[in-house]
């Protein structure tokens, strides 16, 4: 037996002493571990319909600007023989129902016209019930793709079975009244909680690291000649997207509050899990649509639009999406208000992620009524290049915040 020295010993214990006290102590007392406080760190002094004005402006002059690809020196460019190409480890998703075949076809025709038959991807479709025959047989006509028809389980799709009926019922009746689009309707509930914690953990999705989200009957208008998976890969990029809008604030009455509690759990320790180079303007500014900042006690609403998205799975998959997120889904707040998965991709990446790896697509041309990103680019036709939607709705851009607060030169410069 091996006999430590009583000097040693004594020597260890101080040591040990002091290294628990400075833990302790950094641990407990220091001010970092106070609760969570975001600031919005622009302001101007201008009315609220004169800022509105001016982000249109500039959303319409920056779409106005030609551009062409992305100006990175490692596109891969369409290839002359599909059969040898290595493919990235991405797929298409799409989530519809039986009867939304022809939308389905709609949106395929133009995505294998624009991107796809010149690589060959495969799509995952998405389904609470199993797709009948018609539209397996129907949609292999119109890529040469391999194609995955998935069932969510009724486990996974349907609401938990802890949520309060009575509470859901009430909450859902005063949404309702509010004309809050979908608000009585289960399904859609189940849908955006599906895409907003579950997707990437489906027996399929599984396989694959990178996916491209599209919806029936939305329009791409431009040539993608390049691998967009591979540009996500070989730069680092962890979410892409087309469309950034504002949200109805009372679908999300507490999904910031909530975060900021989540935030603030373990002895504030959770803070830790915020992103350096977080995109906490984007989240917290308040001069566009300052009673929707207020309402929801300190988010814009602004998000990405998820009806386009490109990201990678593995940062869903990751410890800080996936704490929040089961904690969001604990409060209820997917059944007992009308939380999307839009807003909540969008918080989680824009806390979570570097903003530099999240990209503005701004080159691929398309439309989600009644949205659209119409690129001035010989590579796109079908949209007007600076219409990004009707009068009426131009509050709802947030596009400009995106690149006022968010976007550095170099991403500015990239197209
Ligand atoms: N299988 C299945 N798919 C659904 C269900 N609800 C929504 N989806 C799909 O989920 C996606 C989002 O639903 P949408 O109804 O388009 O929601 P939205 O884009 O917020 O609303 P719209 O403005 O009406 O398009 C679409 O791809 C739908 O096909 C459902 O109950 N079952
Ligand atoms: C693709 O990505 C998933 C998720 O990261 C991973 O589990 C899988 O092994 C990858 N497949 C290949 C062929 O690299
Ligand atoms: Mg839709």
């Amino acid at each position: 037996m091996i006999r430590i020295p009583k000097k040693i010993t004594r020597l260890l214990v101080i040591i040990f002493s002091i290294t628990s006290f400075i833990y302790l102590y950094h641990g407990i007392i220091l001010p970092s571990k106070s609760p969570i406080n975001f600031k919005f760190n622009y302001y101007k002094d201008i009315p609220r319909d004169q800022i509105v004005e001016e982000n249109y402006e500039k959303l319409v002059s920056i779409l106005k600007t030609p551009i062409n690809e992305p100006k990175t020196n490692n596109l891969i460019k369409s290839i002359d023989n599909p059969s040898d190409y290595k493919l990235e480890n991405a797929t298409l998703m799409i989530m519809a129902r039986n009867s939304e075949l022809n939308g389905v076809i709609y949106t395929i025709k133009q995505i294998e016209e624009k991107f796809n038959s010149k690589f060959n991807y495969p799509y995952v479709f998405l389904n609470n019930e199993d797709f009948n025959l018609k539209f397996k047989e129907k949609i292999k006509k119109f890529t040469k793709s391999n194609l995955y028809f998935e069932k969510i389980q009724p486990e996974i799709w349907n609401q938990p079975n802890w949520i309060n009926k009575e509470r859901q019922k009430n909450e859902m009746k005063l949404l309702k009244n509010q004309n809050i689009a979908y608000a009585n309707k289960l399904s859609y509930h189940n849908m955006c909680r599906f895409y907003s914690m579950n997707f990437y953990n489906h027996p399929r999705m599984k396989q694959f690291k990178y996916y491209w989200r599209f919806e029936p009957n939305t329009d791409y208008f431009c040539n993608i000649d390049y691998d967009v998976f591979k540009f996500m890969e070989l730069n680092n990029k962890i979410y892409g997207f087309v469309i950034s809008l504002y949200d109805s604030h009372q679908s999300i009455k507490s999904l910031w509050t909530e975060t900021i509690n989540f935030l603030n759990l373990n002895n504030f320790n959770n803070k830790n899990l915020i992103n350096s180079n977080a995109a906490i303007n984007f989240l917290t500014e308040n001069l566009q649509n300052p009673e929707k900042t207020k309402f929801t006690n300190g988010y814009s609403t602004c998000h990405f639009w998820s009806n386009f998205e490109i990201g990678n799975m593995d940062f869903f998959r990751s410890n800080a999406y996936n704490s929040w997120v089961n904690y969001l889904d604990s409060t209820g707040g997917f059944y007992y208000e009308r939380w999307g998965d839009a807003p909540v991709h969008s918080i989680g990446v824009s806390l979570f992620a570097n903003k530099n790896d999240i990209h503005w697509f701004r080159d691929i041309g398309y439309k989600h009524h009644p949205y659209t990103n119409c690129p001035n680019s010989n590579k796109c036709n079908g949209c007007e290049p600076g219409k990004f939607t009707f009068d009426n709705l131009k509050d709802q851009n947030c596009l400009t915040n995106w690149w006022n607060f968010e976007m550095d030169d170099s991403a500015k410069q990239i197209y």
